[in-house]
């Protein structure tokens, strides 16, 4: 395994004109509370230089729109992390969608959509309902919890890995792995740094669970290798799809279910409107998407120079796209540091927008709504009572602890 690090490159200097920015948005005092900081980025100007990263930034909205909308401009080839492909080695082997373009990305795309199509996520919702069902009672029984490694955590950690047809042995690597990859879209910092011993292993072994003798003969893997056998992706784009579904649907899905209930345990009116009406369980995750938002940045590389707002980017830049900063920009939200359930969220830019939107999104609010409405359903009330934890990571935002109590109606 190789651990990419950006060698600042000579030639990116910073456009004439641009706000130069000295903060660090990776490090421990920017996750501790990144509002602020968001704030100085938006307000700087519509783009910013990083100066510790050399590489251009926005955190307005419509620019992190115009910026994902155009694929051909600003590609995600060269990765989607500080990391330049072109220049720099590679933390893992590239992936065929998340770090493609067009024609490639068309293909690899099409079949993850058809592996986790509409009629697929229904085919699920019973039994993820009947496995959230006995995990609340539990969890009522119990009163006083974790909300973190007992229910956003346990969750996601129970359906995914079953829904994928994946072994049972060595599933305690998922998490440590999917927590090194999000790092490696970041620099190579002590954040970095400390979850790369708890992964090693599990790279080794996720690959080998890639492998179609490895799947159960039902679930995504055996949908994706349906797909290799009909001709539309080769062997190994098989194996390299699975793997894509393993590193990027369970340490997501795991910050977006914490933030759910995080957002909910701080904002007791909004809870008490969801406990009077659980139908508005999948408006509260999406919200709770756009406030949290758990994949916080993202980047891409001009792929030829051009302009931008005005400003000459040169081929090669890096563009750092605050994601998390857009769905708080008070330019497009109204109230934004407010979580209110019943606000059109539509539009946000938690999941990304464009060609690479995310493709699990359907999944993920699948998940996200279950739990959200089953805890609706069956507590009146749900609190937090002690020090919410931050987990941290160069590009998810969540936590490590979330102490709760929750009372049955
Ligand atoms: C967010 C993501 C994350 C990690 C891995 C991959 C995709 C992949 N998307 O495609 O391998």
């Amino acid at each position: 395994m190789t651990s990419g690090i950006p060698k600042s490159d000579p030639a990116l200097v910073p456009p004439p004109g641009l706000p130069i920015l000295d903060l660090d948005p990776f490090d421990y005092a920017y996750f501790d509370n990144p509002y602020p900081h968001h704030a100085i980025m938006r307000e700087a100007a519509p783009l910013f230089w990083l100066s510790r990263y050399n590489c251009i930034g926005t955190g307005r909205y419509d620019l992190v729109v115009e910026v994902l909308k155009d694929w051909e401009r600003f590609t995600s080839a060269r990765g989607v992390g500080l990391v330049d492909y072109a220049k720099d080695e590679r933390f893992r082997p590239q992936s065929m969608i998340l770090e493609a373009d067009p024609p490639v990305h068309t293909r690899t795309r099409s079949a993850m959509m058809k592996v986790l199509s509409p009629r697929v996520m229904r085919g699920l919702r019973k039994h993820f309902e009947n496995v959230a069902d006995e995990l609340i009672d539990e969890l009522l029984d119990r009163e006083v919890f974790d909300g973190i490694p007992d229910l956003a955590e346990r969750f996601p950690l129970t359906v995914f890995p079953d829904s994928l047809g994946m072994k049972r042995e060595g599933r305690e690597n998922l998490l440590p792995v999917g927590d090194l990859v999000f790092n490696s879209f970041g620099p190579e910092n002590e954040i970095f740094l400390k979850s790369k011993p708890l992964a090693e292993k599990g790279f080794a072994w996720l690959e080998m669970q890639c492998r179609r003798e490895n799947l159960a003969p039902t679930g995504f893997g055996k949908a994706m290798f349906d797909l290799v056998d009909e001709g539309h992706l080769v062997e190994r784009e098989g194996e390299v799809m699975v793997r894509a579904m393993l590193m990027a649907g369970v340490d997501t899905t795991v910050n977006g279910i914490g933030g759910g209930i995080y957002s909910l345990a701080k904002a007791p009116d909004q809870y008490a409107k969801l406990a009077e009406n659980p139908d508005l369980a999948r408006d509260a995750f999406e919200e709770a998407v756009r406030w949290i938002s758990p994949a916080q940045a993202f980047f891409r590389t001009v792929s030829q120079d051009t302009e931008l707002a005005g400003v000459h980017l040169a081929e090669g830049t890096k563009i750092f796209l605050v994601l998390s900063s857009a769905n708080r920009d008070p330019r497009k939200w109204e109230n934004p540091d407010r979580y209110d359930i019943t606000r059109k969220a539509i539009g946000h830019v938690g999941f990304g927008h464009g060609i690479h939107m995310c493709v699990g999104q359907n999944l993920a609010r699948l998940e996200g709504e279950i739990i959200l409405a089953t805890i609706a359903r069956k507590a009146k009330s749900l609190e937090l009572i002690g020090p919410a934890k931050l987990r941290y990571n160069n590009t998810l935002r969540g936590f490590a602890s979330l102490p709760l109590r929750i009372k049955a109606k």
